[in-house]
């Protein structure tokens, strides 16, 4: 494909695939890259296809491959692998240019980066991403904050591709250094504080003798008025669910979760 990248992406896990497809059904050319380069190549041959993807096989590729100011988005591991990314990147880039991190990091890790690359010229953005895996596809929620400087620069990729709620874009900027990724923890501690609420009221409803087929029917109900939301919605969808023998799934689920990222998820099916 001839002509520059609009944007770089590393790191080729679900969300950054998906994040990708989803700029590139937008009209941007993208720019992949990938620690483990065979998934760069297996990209291309795959999923992006005959769309406005490049593949680069190197940082300093990547870096050839952009126009300016360079926009790199990095959806890596939160912790030492961005760290490692910015400082493979930075000789590569020129003042002005932009690196954005759309992983979980926490906050006072994107504060120091902030700092660390304004003070080099480097714009750096730390973005919240939520929606999970549909949501990177076909439209998250993004909570971009950092350096101000480097908004107007991405505000058309991150509004065109964000979800649209009333027409209106899921993405605004949220203020300067840590605060994209201050805002996400809030977001997550809002969503866990629903969680929590609703994994009490299933231990009531249980406890007073309620079936889980009346369970069901009162979260439709729960779902068709004030407290209407996903987290409503899909909980409705669980108890409702059955097993191929007939029986309520639920029932049969260990009632215990480890922390994805660093545990494998412990929710198996009892033995
Ligand atoms: P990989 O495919 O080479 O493992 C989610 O795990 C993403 O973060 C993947 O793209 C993964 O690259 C990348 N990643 C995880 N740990 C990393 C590290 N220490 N250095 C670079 N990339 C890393």
């Amino acid at each position: 494909m001839s002509g520059k990248g609009d944007i770089g992406l590393i790191g080729l896990a679900v969300m950054g695939q998906n994040l990708i497809l989803n700029m590139a059904d937008h009209g941007f050319t993208v720019v992949a890259f990938n620690r483990s380069i065979e998934k760069v190549h297996a990209f291309l041959a795959n999923e992006a296809k005959g769309k406005s993807i490049i593949g680069a096989e190197s940082i300093q590729d990547l870096a050839s491959k952009l126009k300016t100011p360079r926009r790199v988005m990095l959806l890596v591991k939160a912790g030492d692998a961005v760290d490692n990314f910015i400082n493979q990147l930075v000789p590569h880039l020129e003042k002005g240019d932009i690196i954005i991190d759309g992983g979980n990091s926490e906050y006072q890790d994107s504060e120091r980066r902030s700092k660390d690359l304004a003070a080099k010229g480097i714009r750096f953005v730390g973005t919240g991403v939520s929606g999970g895996e549909e949501g990177a596809r076909y439209g998250p929620s993004l909570m971009p904050g950092g350096n101000k400087e480097a908004w107007p620069f991405i505000k058309d990729i991150f509004q065109g591709i964000a979800a649209k709620a009333d027409g209106q874009p899921c993405c605004e900027w949220v203020g300067n250094d840590g605060a994209g990724h201050f805002v996400k923890m809030v977001h997550n501690g809002i969503e866990y504080g629903d969680m929590q609420l609703i994994g009490e009221i299933y231990h009531l409803m249980s406890a007073i003798g309620i079936s889980q087929e009346e369970m069901a029917d009162t979260f439709t109900e729960w779902n068709k008025g004030e407290l209407d939301s996903f987290l409503i919605e899909i909980t409705r969808d669980i108890l409702k669910f059955k097993d191929t023998d007939g029986q309520y799934l639920l029932q049969k689920i260990r009632d215990s979760a480890g922390q994805k990222g660093y545990r494998k998820v412990d929710c198996n099916r009892r033995p």
